[in-house]
């Protein structure tokens, strides 16, 4: 597809994630919405020797409808139908932009193996919106989020006719990078969290520290190599990751389980349960930083 169909499709998507022309042309700053409505006649009827998109316009939509630069000229899979909750867009409520001192990030890491958005909130009620291409990982992220009850919204354009190694590695990343950036100073928050989880025969535990220091110590003997299509080793990949640019301390073990998807689905949990108390604002501590150093960032 060339780079005017790709903005072409791109526009389309965007009128339907805003409800309609009107909107889009108020989320992205227009007064009158006369010229987009123009616009988006012209690219309906696909008129050739029409100039499509301007760079200007395109940086306009993808800064009015929060994308990451380069946006409109990516070709975009239709929104993963796996994880349940995927139903609602996030757009409003984890913008950085949304509330004054909210703790959100938005973070976005391409490379020439995977791009990846990332956005992030706290203070959510553990929404989520996945897209990463990889059914498993997304059943395994909307744990995360279900338990943390942090929102997340997370896609990711992977190259899976390789395998989905980079892209498991590279959204553990992202979300490394994320929870730190939402986190900032970590004044007044618990810091340590911790969760047991069963579900049926197997049991975990994980402990967090967000001490400022990565740290993973990974405790999962597997009943099997695969689930499904997917490799139980890209599991400690993602953690890696995740620890590595979260700046976290992580103990995991699996102290019971027979069933593999069992075993992993009580990790992703309790690492969900132990993250949210982790994160969560400690009253007594009255905003000051949990450590007698004075800082976790350094
Ligand atoms: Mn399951």
């Amino acid at each position: 597809m060339d780079k005017k169909s790709v903005r072409r499709d791109n526009f389309f998507k965007l009128v339907e994630e805003a409800g309609n022309v009107s909107k889009l042309a108020r989320a992205c700053g227009y007064n009158n919405p006369a010229s987009l409505h123009q616009l988006s006649n012209r690219l309906k009827k696909n008129e050739e020797g029409s100039r499509g998109i301007t760079n200007s316009l395109a940086l306009k939509l993808e800064r009015g409808m929060g994308k990451p630069k380069g946006w409109l000229d990516r070709v975009h899979r239709e929104k993963a139908p796996v994880a349940e909750t995927a139903a609602e867009p996030m757009v409003q409520t984890v913008l950085p932009a949304a509330a004054e001192g909210a703790r959100v990030a938005a973070v976005s890491r391409h490379t020439s193996e995977t791009q990846v958005d990332i956005r992030i909130n706290l203070d959510g009620s553990g929404r989520a919106l996945l897209d990463t291409g990889v059914p498993f990982l997304n059943h395994m992220l909307d744990q995360i989020a279900r338990h943390s009850l942090i929102d997340l919204e997370i896609r990711c354009q992977g190259d899976l006719h390789i395998d989905d190694h980079h892209t498991v590695e590279d959204i553990g990343i992202t979300l490394g990078q994320a929870l730190k950036q939402a986190l900032g100073d970590k004044r007044g928050i618990c810091r340590y969290g911790h969760a047991y989880v069963p579900l049926d025969e197997a049991l975990s535990r994980v402990v967090i520290d967000l001490s400022g220091r990565p740290g993973l110590v990974y405790n999962i003997e597997y009943t099997r190599a695969v689930i499904g299509r997917f490799d139980v080793d890209l599991l400690e990949e993602f953690f890696h990751g995740l620890v590595n640019h979260s700046m976290m301390t992580l103990h995991i073990d699996n102290l019971s389980g027979k069933n593999a998807h069992h075993q992993a689905e009580t990790v992703f949990k309790a690492f969900g349960r132990a993250l949210r108390m982790a994160v969560e604002y400690d009253a007594r501590m009255a905003g000051q930083t949990p450590s007698t150093k004075g800082t976790l960032t350094a």
